[in-house]
């Protein structure tokens, strides 16, 4: 409870930083036993939604009105489509294309980010985007730019046929990003482990475990790890389209 009207949240016109204190939420039509957090949405300048759903015991998530990507934070989900069906535990997610008849139930309790994109047009290749499972702590992780004190996973395949990218980042103590990042594409960010000091814009802020934050397009950005235990984040981009194709 706070009294004083403090928050660390934060919304500027290229960023915005929403604390757990801030968040309030909502029902959607079609899910059932499912309350929604609403982070990042069209309203806000996003090209994407990024929510955090809060499951009862059998509750499901409605119709995905485009893309959908979930990362299981607390509990179980099953995915089911056409006759298979898909357990996932804490850090499984599950990518389902645009248009793919789809349901997601909770077993029990259990918390998910969910985030779902319109799909970009694509002229490159005839690949078709394929329903993709996985486990985020068997994915091999990769050095960024060879500093082996920042590990990023890649959840997402990387073919033409899909059209973001969403990550782990996973910082040792005292690890930072080696370069402040400008760039075309936006970011929806889940703070997941940890924390540190988040640079958005010109502004500089501790962030933590339960942080949410959306980047704009070219907002500056740069994040170093502080506290005695890694940090680690869940990062939405959206990926190899022409800035000029719709
Ligand atoms: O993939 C990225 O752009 C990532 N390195 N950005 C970030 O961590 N803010
Ligand atoms: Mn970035």
């Amino acid at each position: 409870m706070q009294h004083l009207g403090f928050t660390r949240s934060s919304l500027k016109t290229d960023h915005l930083l929403q604390t757990p204190d801030t968040f309030i939420r909502t029902p959607l039509p079609g899910a059932m036993g499912v309350d929604f957090v609403v982070h990042a949405a069209p309203r806000l300048g996003a090209g994407f939604t990024q929510m955090t759903a809060e499951f009862l015991k059998d509750g499901t998530l409605g119709p995905a009105p485009a893309q959908r990507f979930v990362y299981v934070l607390e509990g179980e989900l099953v995915l089911s489509a056409g006759s298979k069906e898909w357990t996932l535990a804490a850090n499984g997610f599950a990518f389902v294309p645009a248009g793919t008849a789809h349901t997601v139930r909770a077993v029990d309790r259990a918390r998910a980010a969910v985030i779902e994109k319109p799909y970009g047009a694509m002229s490159e290749s005839d690949d078709v985007a394929q329903i993709v499972v996985g486990d985020e702590a068997s994915i091999a992780s990769v050095a960024l730019m060879g500093d082996e004190g920042l590990r990023v996973r890649s959840l997402m395949p990387d073919g033409p046929a899909y059209d973001f990218a969403v990550n782990t980042m996973t910082y040792d103590p005292g690890a930072a990003l080696g370069m402040v990042e400008v760039h075309v594409m936006e970011h929806g960010l889940l703070m997941l482990e940890g924390g540190g000091i988040y640079r958005l814009g010109d502004a500089w802020y501790p962030v933590e475990a339960g942080d949410f934050i959306w980047m704009a397009p070219y907002c500056p950005q740069w994040f170093g790890a502080l506290g005695k235990t890694a940090a680690k984040y869940l990062i939405y981009k959206d990926w190899r389209r022409h800035p000029l194709v719709k």
